[in-house]
């Protein structure tokens, strides 16, 4: 079957495209499940292509340029609305150009650019109605009747995507029947949703077939993904990954021959003088257990990642007492990131968060003492619906003095609610009236939404903190402690 997988940035492009900012797709990192789904399907004999967003070309609508920020710096409605204008207003030229000579199309998207891939599908649906479109990805997996009851969407794949995908083709293709294949829902006389397919084990896992990196285009990205675990052995409540409680690390050996694919590709990244290469390790949580953890970075250590720099997420615990952080030290990494997302013990306590403030502060002296403190990145979430004036503060006093005192740098991020979390499963309790519709659009930026999520917090509070997080930045543009951190976008 001739398949073709795509999907979108988040929207933040838009936003770039409405300051007429030059877009550097360098910002991005190539997402890894089309690529690993086009590694399995292309094994099983199909022809497939994958539409990266890099190389799609786009005809945006006249828009306004000027948006208008709240003092706070979030989006005021009426520019949400503008915002709102262009992603629908854009055509996908490539998508339709393309789409046509296909037997399927799949797209795969997370609640951040669904605003984008929704948009897509609807054009491709009015273009080809019988053409069959199959989505994945973290948020059709969490927001599912509510895309298959209103959006031309024919199949959604829950979960794991690699084997569920490979058995719907199958059953398009008429060879099987569609109700046997698990992990699927689709429209027939109302929304059906198959057998639940249980998740893949480590050795089904190590025995994937490598994911398809050659057809990432060349000279676009500066990030190869590289995925050696899934899943979480916790359940943070504000954390909508697709598999809490269950992890399943790669064998060493699969990723040994994983390492070599990428660094068999490194041509393929863009070159840029301020940023270089890195390789991104994608899963929730690489430190889970950390001698399997030890052993996978000791082969990167034989192998080398050629002249790329390393990211990698770990989990604060994990890191005081192994050799991961040593190890990592040794290597050309660039950023571990840790979080903690929470600024008391009450606070992480509240969030299921499972580490205690003298975690954090015992791998504080840890990385000061072993120099590695300017490779550690800590996020910070502030804003549950919970959180008063004086937890949000303290969370940001924690902030400044990992930075100024331990010189660890930390990203002070609003707290965003998301289905599949915990919280989300609970939003009445907080009396958050949001429902899934709220990601077909642009809002998640706006002041309002803010306003309700964070609700906590008086308005000349709500301000003060967003002052206080400015005063952080500039402390960290300023000194270049913890290397200067971005622009967190979300305020
Ligand atoms: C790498 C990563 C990033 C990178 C790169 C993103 C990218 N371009 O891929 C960066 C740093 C840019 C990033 C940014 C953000 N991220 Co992020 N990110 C991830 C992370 C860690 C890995 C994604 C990944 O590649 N996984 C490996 C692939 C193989 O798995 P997968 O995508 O789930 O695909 C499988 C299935 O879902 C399914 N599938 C997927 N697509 C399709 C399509 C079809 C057709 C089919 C059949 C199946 C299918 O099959 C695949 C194989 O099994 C995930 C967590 C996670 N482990 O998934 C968070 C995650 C996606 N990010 C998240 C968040 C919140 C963000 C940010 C908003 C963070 C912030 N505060 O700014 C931003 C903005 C999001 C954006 N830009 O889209 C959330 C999203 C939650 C949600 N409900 O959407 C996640 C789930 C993390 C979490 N803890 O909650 N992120
Ligand atoms: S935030 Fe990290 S540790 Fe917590 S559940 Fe999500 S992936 Fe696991």
């Amino acid at each position: 079957m001739k398949i073709l997988l795509t999907s979108f940035y988040d929207s933040k492009f838009f936003l770039k495209v409405i300051r007429g900012e030059r877009f550097r797709a360098g910002e991005y990192c190539p997402q890894l499940a089309l690529y690993q789904l086009a590694g399995v399907l292309r094994e099983e004999g199909h022809d497939v292509s994958v539409l990266d967003p890099a190389v799609q070309e786009l005809s945006f609508p006249e828009i306004r340029q000027d948006l208008e920020k709240t003092e706070g710096r979030f989006y005021t409605e009426e520019s949400i609305s503008r915002i709102n204008a262009l992603v629908e207003g854009t055509r996908y030229v490539t998508l339709l150009n393309r789409v046509g000579g296909f037997d399927m199309v799949g797209f795969s998207a997370n609640s951040f650019n669904w605003v984008a891939v929704l948009q897509q599908i609807r054009q491709v649906k009015e273009a080809f109605p019988d053409m069959p479109v199959v989505l994945g990805g973290v948020h059709p997996t969490f927001a599912l009747n509510h895309l298959l009851a209103r959006e031309p969407v024919d199949f959604v794949v829950r979960g794991e995507g690699e084997k569920t995908l490979l058995e719907l083709v199958r059953a398009v293709e008429g060879k099987i029947p569609l109700v046997s294949v698990r992990g699927i829902s689709y429209r027939k006389n109302g929304i059906r949703h198959n057998e639940d397919r249980p998740l893949m084990d480590e050795n089904a896992l190590s025995a994937l077939p490598l994911p398809a990196i050659d057809l990432i285009p060349k000279g676009k990205y500066l990030w190869l993904p590289l995925e050696t675990s899934r899943g979480c052995l916790h359940t943070c409540r504000f954390c909508s990954i697709l598999y809490h409680n269950k992890w399943r690390g790669i064998s060493p050996d699969a990723f040994q021959k994983r390492l070599i694919q990428i660094n068999e590709h490194v041509d393929h990244l863009a070159t840029d003088e301020l940023m270089p290469g890195l390789v991104y390790v994608v899963d929730d949580t690489f430190s889970t257990h950390p001698v399997r953890c030890t052993s996978v970075l000791r082969r990167m250590k034989e192998i080398g990642i050629r002249e790329l720099s390393l990211r990698v997420e770990a989990r604060i615990a994990d890191l005081i007492d192994s050799p991961i952080l040593d190890l990592l030290a040794e290597l050309p990494t660039q950023i571990v990131q840790a979080s903690v997302d929470a600024g008391s013990d009450e606070g992480l306590r509240r969030i299921r968060k499972k580490i205690r403030m003298r975690d954090v502060m015992t791998l504080a002296r840890k990385a000061e003492k072993t120099e590695t403190a300017g490779k550690l990145n800590i996020p910070f979430i502030i804003g549950y619906p919970w959180d008063g004036y004086d937890e949000c503060m303290r969370t940001v006093q924690l902030a400044y003095e990992l930075t100024v005192r331990y010189g660890l740098s930390c990203n002070l991020n609003w707290f965003l609610l998301m289905p599949g979390s915990d919280i989300w499963e609970h939003r009445a309790d907080y009396a958050l009236d949001f429902q899934e519709d709220f990601f077909d659009g642009f809002g998640i930026r706006s002041y309002e939404t803010l306003r309700r999520v964070s609700r906590g917090l008086k308005e000349p509070e709500r301000l003060r903190i967003i002052k206080a997080l400015e005063f952080y930045q500039s402390v960290i543009l300023t000194t270049g402690i913890g290397g200067g951190i971005k622009d967190s976008e979300l305020y």
